[in-house]
Formats: C-alpha cells, sequence, structure tokens
C-alpha cells in the first residue's frame, strides 16, 4: 500500500528516490510523484501510472538538489490521478508524502476551507499539508507544526515532510504504517520498506508509533509520542535475507515459486536438530505459555488466513486444543469471546496488514499470549507481539503470495509441535513429523520439475471465465489459496469448496465450460473425493486433477492428471500448494495479465 521514500544528502537524490519507488512499486502503482527541494524551490513532477512514467518525465525534465520526498500511490481517497497524486503541497514551500488513512479529514478538510485553504486534490493527505502550514503560520517551528498536527489527526499514517525555509531537514513521523529510517554515511533516508533503501545503506532504524524524526545529512533526532527525545537501535540488514531482483525469471512471482526449496531450508534453520523442535526458537517465554494455552485463535487475512485454516486441522489433530481462525477485518470489529487462557496467533507476511494490528491491539489483554508469525523482523507486528517466529522467506515482492504461504504453513507446523509436546504429542511423532519437515527443501525441488506439464494444462484456462477449486480436509485451505491465487492474477472468477458441498449448491454451476481443479492426495478422503468428482464428470465438467503418487486416479477423457512424487502425508498442504502456484501463474501469463502487478491489488495491505 503506498511506498514512501525520502532522502537528504549532499549529492543529487532524485536517482535514489526513483529508483526507491521501482523497489517500492509493489505496494501500489496507480500513480507516483517526486518533490526536490533545489535552490530555495521545491521542484515536484507527479504522472499517472506506473513509476517509469515518472522517470520518463524525470529525464525530460530533471529535478537537481540533495533533499526530496517521492512516493508511488495506491489510491484510497479520490481516484488515481495526476492531481491526486502525492507529494501533495501547502502553497508552493511545503511538500507532503502520505502512505495510510487520515480517518477524520472531512471535519478538518471543511475547517481549513473556512479558513481560506484550497483544495486542489480528492485526496485525505491534502489536509496535513495544509495542516501544517496553518501551524508554522502561527509561528510553530516544522518539528512543533509537525507535533500540533499529528495531534489532530485521527488514522494510520506514515509521512514524509520538506519545506523550502528548512533546506537541510527531512521530517518524518509515524502511526500505524510503516516507516523505515536509513541511516548513511553523510546523508540519510527514509522509506516504507527497507527493500527501498538497500543500494544505499544497509544500516536502519525503526521507527515506534508515534515517533516523530528529523533527518539531517549527518544526524538523525527521534521523539516519541509523548515528545521525549528517544534512542531507537540501528541494526544492519543481513544481505543473506535475499534479494530484491529478479535475475533470470521473467516475473518476481516465477522466482518466488523457484526459491521455495531454499526458503524451505531457511524456515527449519535453527528450529530443529537431531529429529527434535528447538523450542527457544519462539523465545524464553515459549514454554511456559505453551504449557498453559487452553486454545488457540488464528487471526489473519488473505493468503494467511489460508496459511491459518490449515493450521486449525493440524493443531485440532495433534494437540487436541480447539483452534478458531477468523479474518481480521471481521475479528477487530464484533465482541469477540475469548476463553481463559487463549493464545492469540497473528499471520502476516509484512508484519504491517492493518487489520491484524488491530486484532492484535483490540484483544492483547485479554489473552494468555500474543504469537506473530510473520517474514518482516521489525514489524510492528512482531515488535508488539509477546513472541514471534520469523518465516525467512527474504523479501516477497509478487503481489501474489507464494513462498511467504509456504514458509507460513511450515512456521504453523512447528508450532503445532511445539504445543503438542505441551499437551501429550509423542516423542516418536514429534521424530516422525520433524524428519517429514526435513524432506521438505528436496521434495519442492523436485515439484518444481512439474513445471513444464502444468504449463501445458494452463491452454484449458485461457478462454475460461470461471473455475471452481476443490479440496478436503487440510486440503480444502490449499484449494481456497489455489483459487485465490487464480483470481488474483489472472482475472478469472475462481471459488473453493470442500468436496463434499459440492451438491448442496456449487454443482449447479457444473458444465463444460466450468473447470473443475481438485487437490486429490492419497489420505482417508481420497474414495469420498472420488465419488465427489464422479459428480462432476456426471455434469460433463472437465476435472484437472493433482492427485498423489498412488495411481488410482488416471486420466480419460475430460479428466487431466498429474501426479506427485511420493510424500510424508504431513507435507501435503505444503507440496499441493506449489502446483496451484505454478497453474495460477502460467494461466496469467497465458491471458497477458501484469503478473507481479495485478491490477487493482497492492502487497502489504497497511489500509484498513
Ligand atoms: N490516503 C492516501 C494514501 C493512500 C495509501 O496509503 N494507500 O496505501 C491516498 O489515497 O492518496
Amino acid at each position: 500500500m503506498c511506498g514512501i521514500v525520502g532522502a537528504i544528502a549532499a549529492r543529487p537524490v532524485a536517482g535514489i528516490l526513483l529508483e526507491g519507488l521501482r523497489r517500492l512499486e509493489y505496494r501500489g502503482y496507480d500513480s507516483a510523484g517526486m518533490a526536490v527541494l533545489d535552490q530555495g524551490t521545491i521542484n515536484r513532477l507527479r504522472r499517472i501510472g506506473k513509476v517509469q512514467a515518472l522517470a520518463d518525465a524525470c529525464e525530460q525534465q530533471p529535478l537537481p538538489g540533495g533533499l526530496g520526498i517521492a512516493h508511488t500511490r495506491w489510491a484510497t481517497h479520490g481516484k488515481p490521478s495526476e492531481q491526486n497524486a502525492h507529494p501533495h503541497m501547502s502553497g508552493e514551500g511545503l511538500a507532503v508524502v502520505h502512505n495510510g488513512i487520515i480517518e477524520n479529514f472531512e471535519p478538518l478538510k471543511q475547517e481549513l476551507q473556512q479558513q481560506g485553504y484550497v483544495f486542489t486534490s480528492e485526496t485525505d493527505t491534502e489536509v496535513v499539508a495544509h495542516l501544517l502550514d496553518r501551524e508554522l503560520q502561527g509561528g510553530f517551528d516544522l518539528r512543533a507544526a509537525l507535533r500540533n498536527t499529528l495531534a489532530r489527526l485521527a488514522g494510520a499514517f506514515a509521512l514524509g515532510v520538506i519545506h523550502v525555509d528548512q533546506p537541510h531537514q527531512l521530517l518524518t513521523a509515524r502511526k500505524g504504517s510503516p516507516l523505515v529510517i536509513g541511516v548513511g554515511i553523510g546523508e540519510n533516508f527514509i522509506a516504507s520498506d527497507q527493500l527501498a533503501l538497500l543500494p544505499v545503506t544497509d544500516r536502519f532504524m525503526y521507527l515506534e508509533d508515534g515517533d516523530i524524526a528529523l533527518l539531517e545529512a549527518d544526524h538523525i533526532q527521534v521523539w516519541d509520542a509523548q515528545g521525549q527525545v528517544a534512542e531507537r537501535a540501528v541494526t544492519t540488514f543481513e544481505r543473506s535475507q535475499g534479494s530484491a531482483e529478479k535475475g533470470e525469471f521473467r516475473h518476481f512471482m516465477l522466482k518466488e515459486i523457484y526459491e521455495q526449496p531454499r526458503v524451505m531450508q531457511a524456515v527449519l534453520e535453527g528450529r530443529i536438530a537431531s529429529g527434535h523442535l528447538l523450542e527457544q526458537a519462539f523465545g524464553a517465554a515459549a514454554g511456559a505459555v505453551f504449557d498453559q494455552v487452553k486454545q488457540v485463535q488464528i487471526v489473519a487475512c488473505g493468503t494467511s488466513f489460508h496459511a491459518g485454516m490449515v493450521a486449525k486441522y493440524w493443531i485440532e489433530e495433534w494437540v487436541g486444543i480447539p483452534c478458531m481462525v477468523e479474518v481480521a477485518s471481521e475479528f477487530r470489529y464484533r465482541p469477540v469471546v475469548l476463553p481463559r487462557d487463549t493464545l492469540l496467533l497473528t499471520l502476516s507476511q509484512s508484519g504491517e496488514t492493518a487489520d491484524t494490528l488491530a486484532a492484535l491491539r483490540a484483544v492483547q489483554d485479554r489473552v494468555l499470549a500474543t504469537l506473530a508469525i510473520c517474514n518482516v523482523p521489525g514489524s510492528s507486528l512482531v515488535r508488539e507481539s509477546d513472541l514471534s517466529l520469523m518465516t525467512n522467506a527474504g523479501p516477497e515482492i509478487g503481489v501474489a503470495s507464494t513462498k511467504a504461504f509456504t514458509s507460513q504453513l511450515v512456521a504453523l507446523m512447528l508450532t503445532t509441535i511445539a504445543l503438542g509436546r505441551r499437551h501429550g504429542l509423542s516423542g516418536e511423532r514429534e521424530t516422525e513429523l520433524v524428519a517429514a519437515l526435513e524432506q521438505l527443501p528436496g521434495l519442492l525441488q523436485q515439484l518444481l520439475a512439474l513445471d513444464g506439464p502444468i504449463e501445458e494444462m494452463s491452454a484449458h484456462f485461457a478462454e475460461k471465465h470461471h473455475a471452481l477449486f476443490l479440496g478436503r480436509n487440510v486440503l480444502y485451505p490449499v484449494a481456497m489459496e489455489g483459487a485465490l491465487k487464480l483470481k488474483e492474477i489472472s482475472y478469472i472468477h475462481a471459488e473453493a469448496y470442500p468436496a463434499g458441498e459440492l451438491k448442496h449448491g456449487p454443482l449447479a454451476l457444473v458444465d463444460k465450460e466450468m473447470p473443475v481443479i481438485a487437490v486429490a492426495p492419497r489420505n482417508g478422503m481420497l474414495d469420498k473425493l472420488k465419488a465427489n468428482l464422479q459428480e462432476v464428470r456426471a455434469r460433463g465438467g472437465e476435472l484437472f486433477v493433482f492427485a498423489g503418487c498412488d495411481q488410482s486416479i488416471q486420466a480419460q477423457e475430460g479428466v487431466h492428471v498429474i501426479h506427485l512424487p511420493a510424500l510424508p502425508a504431513v507435507l501435503d498442504p505444503i507440496a499441493f500448494t506449489l502446483p496451484l502456484q505454478l497453474l495460477s501463474y502460467h494461466v496469467a501469463v497465458l491471458k497477458g495479465t501484469d503478473v507481479d502487478q495485478p491490477r487493482n491489488l497492492a502487497k502489504s495491505v497497511t489500509v484498513e
């Protein structure tokens, strides 16, 4: 969701800002803009469309200067247009970029209009620029003006501000939206995500909610929400955490699918040894918490929600305690009943998902403990939870989540084992599960060999408008994730059902124009699933089956089958996900959609 970059340096910053925006484009890409201060003037360029349009404009009209802010937008207030693109200005002297939503912008706008401010955009952001100007007119310096302005704002924001009267200062603040400071040598930066700044620094300072920071080229000062001077630690980014380059791959999504064998290794590293789980991976306090837990409440959104659904099957089967799963946008707004000794488990790739964070904050005082499974260390979710387990998947740039999902599943299996140990899971079973997990990197490597046959299969979908995904038991959420992937990137309408539900409604949709995709591992439910598939065939539906290694499902007229290699049944949800990712990818490529940046979507959903 919207990406912010800012820089203050002794060299021209426009190139740094543009590169930062390119790296943040996964967060939003309907328009982009930049404002750079040069010799007492703020020069601003904004363009509708992708960052490349802004880069082209910069070629024509270079923006010299060593202080600037830039933005790539995912509109929440006002359509994507040049006028609504950030930075927004008040007069000629002040420019602002914003990620988030100002919930009370309407009364603020009215108030400012009554005082003579003229608005040139439909955005909520523009009130911030004018509020700041009003404070400056009232005699406050830039930092005090920002502090007074923040006191008027409701909602979520990360802000970058520059002013012509302060040519050596870049101001920033955050509340509820992500923002990181990049610490350079004689130059400093801000960004929504550290990825944006990796070409210029590997040292980062994470701001807390409510912080204001003032950056000069060789100095950074932070104040906390109470206005007290605050120390924020500087951490060094490990380059081994993955790269944000596409390399030889045509799309980030494909690269990220292919990275999964290595990611499986990364998420297991340091968490298992000699056939056992290393519980310390969850933090020193984890053992005592896991001992006491009587039920688990999982809260997440989108793909992470599907990972949570898989975990429900695992936790109830192997730990034997109740596990509830709910989407965060519902959970946060209803009076939830949480039995005593509930562990609240949140899942988010970015750790900045607004609804998930709000859900955590809403109930954290009413639960035994909170555990975050997340891909970004230092993210808000991780910092605000009692326990955390990193998925170590490295940067995920494709908007459609792939490796983040499978690494969450592994982290959830580790969590299940950790809980199970304290609730009667035998040592033997633990060893069995850990041994299965150890096979994952090799297994996913083998699965990638199915890419060719899956690409061939994808041709059947190019002309279709709808698709149905079926699975049973722990493979039902995998079918849901398969359907989500297909709709996200190919724009084919896709739904998932537990196969047993077919005859209760969706069967009415089945005809030769409705391809039905089934995930059919060899397990106790296979015969039942096969009966459901017969129901589809009997109505002329074309079947695409991802089957286990046994040969009991065979290709025939109207039935296309891809067999997976032999694998431990506990790994089915992870293994069967990969072919579904590849199928969506190839269908999207055939349809010619923008695979990494599908329309209307953005990654890291930091707005509600
Ligand atoms: N509300 C602002 C910023 C949107 C945003 O942060 N999206 O993720 C706007 O609509 O421009």
